[in-house]
Parts: structure tokens; C-alpha cells; sequence
């Protein structure tokens, strides 16, 4: 008997930008992930004043699923795939963003999209906003820092739903929303927010992050809401980067101040479930003059628009130390980061926690007593392709395997209430953080280097057969 329940969505998850390519196709717009070079392992993606000659983006092309749907989807579906997150690419929808009417050529790709999953049974689950906000937003008004974004998310959306009623059910609003904790990270201000650094000065980028940040809870508050009066069915979710913070051993101080960077990193989610922020965040706001414009009307629509369920992605823990930091100051997110002894580590350096899964999983049921979806887990990895043509992932195997055990545990013994799992990447496609294509999550390999070299064709790996076996077995046979 599976500890899994019935009908649980076993798929696979993946982001508009990282592999449709096609990005001026069906009169797509240019987005924040198109003015994003190539970076590598410790070398951060440059973020280019528009398209520049002679530099390399590599989501440009992605790995051309805008003209290979088909033969992926095929392919998830031969894997038994029970739903397939994607995200929507908001600039085939509205191009620059600010447009009164949608671009019809790009709602009728994801119909397409959408059709052809569920000619295989596979339910879309898909994200509105994936670090895809179009750039003339991100030029003209500042992005998210600007209230009047807020009423082109809700063209966008608005748009979707209405579209889509009757062909997706699954919704998350804003990809990984609380990256931008991490406020000293350009990559992650201007993913969720459209925060430029070349815009706002380093001394002004947390409040910049608290006031775009609030902007888009409201957005994700008035999305759910309209979401579910436009099909009372639809499940709405919010979706958070998942990376407990813990102390580096038990001196008070280490876990005083772990306590103090889940606050700052989990208020985000506070928001969206409970529709209130949290005490820590509002006495921090008020002390620092952060969040300046909050208004009765936004308070209130945060409580109507209170997510259905959690939507988070888990790759990692953090372990932080308070050495030679004063807990109560103001220091930057990531400075008390500190290597955790007992964890091994990817090639790109991320510790490799399964029991920090359950953790996890455990400490968001107690929090939000919400369903959570496991939307992103997986092991970024080099592959080599044999003489023969096949690929030997057994490490890939292994990781997932250990973070399914421990899923299975949390909802086994711990009784939390799992709607299902899509590891990331299923396909090979452009990593977000490092734009390499040699960061590889995929079940399907695919032949395209960090140059943008290769044929593009694709082929399964090893764990392709091994996947496929996990769902048949409800996850019994791992
Ligand atoms: P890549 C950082 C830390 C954890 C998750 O990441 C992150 C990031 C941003 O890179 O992003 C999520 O490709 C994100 C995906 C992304 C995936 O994790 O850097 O939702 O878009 O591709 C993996 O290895």
C-alpha cells in the first residue's frame, strides 16, 4: 500500500524562460530573462541594459521547447507524468506589459501547450509570474517598486484565468517570492521584483525590496481572489524557495539568531496564508521606515485573498553562525552563512540535506496548516554521454531517491497532507542562477553546451526508466 494518497501529482516542473527559447516568435516581448548572460559556478549573470550585441544569452534559444512541445511532452508522458508544471511567459501575453489588449498568437501557444497535455492525462500546473517580468516594465516603472504594477500582473492574470478556466486547475502566483530576502543579490531583486541595481542605490535596496515586496503580495492577494471567482475550482497557490536556516549548534546565540533569518526569510509566506504579517516583520518596518505606503484597502484584501495551498521548491538548508555578528544589528541576509560539516555538497557547491526535507515539510504543516506541493527538488549535476549514446546519472537517482524517502516519511508517519512532487527540471534546460546549460536536472538529456552549441536533440538518461518505475509504484519502488 502506497503512504501516498490517491491521485497524487507525480510530474515534473520547469519555467517558461529556462526552455521555450522562441523569444521573439508569436510577437513575445523582451523579458527580465532575455537581457541575462551567460554566468558560471561563483560568476553572476550579468544583467544587460537590453539586448547587447555580441553577448551570450543563452535564454534566447532556451532548448527550443517552443517548437519541440510535442516530442517532450510525449516524453513525459512515456515517464507516466501525472501533471506538468510549467510557468505562463508573461510577454507572450502582454509583450511590454503595460498593453490593454493580450497578444493573441501567445495565448493560443499555450492553449496548444495545454491541449497536448491533457491528451496524455497530464494536468498543467502553472506559475504566473517565474522570473519572466517584462523588461519595459522593469525600464519604465521600476518594476514591482511601482504600485501601478500591480494592475498589469492583474491584466495578466486576470487574462489567463478567463483563458485557461477549463484547462488548468493549478495555479501558483509569484515563483520562489522570497529569494529577495536576499536583497544583496541582484540576480534575485530583479527576478521577483524588477529591482535593477543600476536603479536604486545599495544603501536603499532592502526598503526597495519591502515596498515591491508588499506590491506583490497584494497582486498575488488579488489574483487568488479573482482566480476563484472566475472558477471557484481553481487551487491557488503561493510558492516559496524552501531553505530551513539552521544554527550551527546549540549555543543560544547561533539559534537566536537562525530564528531571526526564518522571520526574515518566511514572513512572505506568513502573508500569503495568513493574510497578516507578522509581528517580527511589522516592528521591523516601523523601526527601519520600510514599507512606507501600506493601506487599509491592501490590508484587507491580503485577508480575502489567503492562498489555497503551499508551493515550494527544495534544493538546500543554510547552517548560520553568530561569530563576531551582533544578532540584533542589521547585517546582510547571507553574512552568518556557514558550512555545515555533516552535509556533502553538489559540484555547485549546495549542501545535500534529504532529512531537511521533512524538516521542511514538517515545519510548514505546523505553521500553515495547508495541502503543500512539492514544485522543485533536484540535484543539478554534469553529465557525461557514453560512447554508445546513454547517460549514467546513478548520483542524480540517489538524490532523489533519499528526498522521496523522506517525503514519504513526512507524510507517513507525521500525517502532512502532500498533493504531490515535481522534481525540477525534468528536462535539461538553462539554469536560472547560472544561465549554463552544464547544470543539468534533467530525466531527458539534451544536447546543447554552455556555448549554445549541440543539436538540441534529446535522449533519456538512465533515471528516465528509474522515474518512470517510481510513479507506477505510487513511489513504492524507489
Ligand atoms: P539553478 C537559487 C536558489 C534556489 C533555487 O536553480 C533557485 C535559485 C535561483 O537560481 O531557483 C529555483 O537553475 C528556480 C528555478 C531554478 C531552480 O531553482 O540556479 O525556481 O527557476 O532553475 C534551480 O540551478
Amino acid at each position: 500500500m502506497s503512504k501516498l494518497k490517491d491521485g497524487f501529482l507525480w510530474g515534473g516542473a520547469v519555467a517558461a524562460h529556462q526552455l521555450e527559447g522562441g523569444w521573439q516568435e508569436g510577437g513575445k516581448g523582451v523579458s527580465v530573462a532575455d537581457v541575462m548572460t551567460a554566468g558560471a559556478n561563483g560568476v553572476p549573470r550579468e544583467i544587460t541594459d537590453g539586448v547587447l550585441p555580441g553577448k551570450n544569452y543563452p535564454n534566447h534559444e532556451g532548448i527550443d521547447f517552443y517548437h519541440r512541445y510535442k516530442e517532450d511532452v510525449k516524453l513525459f508522458a512515456e515517464m507516466g507524468f501525472k501533471c506538468f508544471r510549467t510557468s505562463i511567459a508573461w510577454t507572450r501575453i502582454f509583450p511590454n506589459g503595460d498593453e490593454k489588449e493580450p497578444n493573441e498568437a501567445g495565448l493560443r501557444f499555450y492553449d496548444d501547450l495545454f491541449d497536448e497535455c491533457h491528451k496524455y492525462g497530464i494536468e498543467p500546473v502553472i506559475t504566473l509570474a517565474h522570473f519572466e517580468m517584462p523588461y519595459h516594465l522593469i525600464k519604465e516603472y521600476g518594476g514591482f517598486t511601482n504600485r501601478k504594477v500591480i494592475d498589469f500582473y492583474m491584466n495578466f492574470a486576470e487574462v489567463c484565468f478567463k483563458r485557461y478556466k477549463d484547462k488548468v486547475k493549478y495555479w501558483m502566483t509569484f515563483n520562489e517570492i522570497d529569494n529577495q530576502s536576499n536583497f544583496d543579490s541582484e540576480f534575485s531583486v530583479a527576478t521577483n521584483s524588477g529591482i535593477l541595481f543600476s536603479n536604486v542605490k545599495k544603501e536603499d535596496r532592502e526598503a526597495a525590496m519591502y515596498q515591491a515586496a508588499h506590491y506583490e503580495l497584494v497582486a498575488s492577494a488579488k489574483a487568488v481572489k479573482v482566480g476563484h471567482e472566475i472558477n471557484p475550482d481553481f487551487e491557488i497557490g503561493c510558492m516559496i524557495n524552501m531553505t530551513p536556516i539552521y544554527p550551527y549548534n546549540a549555543d543560544p546565540k547561533n539559534i537566536m539568531l537562525a530564528e531571526r533569518l526564518m522571520q526574515r526569510r518566511y514572513w512572505f509566506s506568513d502573508v500569503h496564508a495568513n493574510g497578516v504579517y507578522p509581528n517580527n516583520i511589522e516592528a521591523y518596518v516601523t523601526r527601519k521606515g520600510y514599507r512606507k505606503d501600506i493601506t487599509d484597502e491592501d490590508r484587507e484584501i491580503l485577508k480575502q485573498g489567503t492562498v489555497d495551498y503551499i508551493g515550494l521548491s527544495y534544493y538546500n538548508s543554510m547552517t548560520v553562525k553568530a561569530d563576531g555578528i551582533d544578532i540584533d544589528g542589521d547585517f546582510s541576509p547571507e553574512a552568518p552563512v556557514t558550512k555545515n560539516e555533516t552535509l556533502k555538497t553538489s559540484e555547485w557547491d549546495w549542501p545535500i540535506d534529504p532529512v531537511g526535507l521533512r524538516y521542511s515539510l514538517n515545519w510548514l504543516t505546523d505553521r500553515y496548516h495547508l495541502p503543500l506541493f512539492i514544485v522543485e527538488n533536484g540535484l543539478g549535476a554534469r553529465d557525461k554521454v557514453e560512447a554508445d549514446g546513454s547517460i549514467h546519472d546513478p548520483y542524480r537517482v540517489d538524490y532523489l531517491r533519499a528526498h522521496i524517502e523522506q517525503m514519504e516519511k513526512a507524510v507517513d508517519l507525521d500525517g502532512v497532507d502532500l498533493m504531490g512532487y515535481t522534481p525540477w527540471g525534468c528536462i535539461d534546460l538553462v539554469s536560472a542562477g547560472t544561465g549554463q546549460m552544464s547544470k543539468r536536472y534533467g530525466f531527458i538529456y539534451v544536447d546543447k553546451d554552455d556555448d549554445g552549441k549541440g543539436t538540441f536533440n534529446r535522449s533519456k538518461k538512465d533515471s528516465f526508466d528509474w522515474y518512470k518505475k517510481v510513479i507506477a509504484s505510487n513511489g513504492e519502488d524507489l
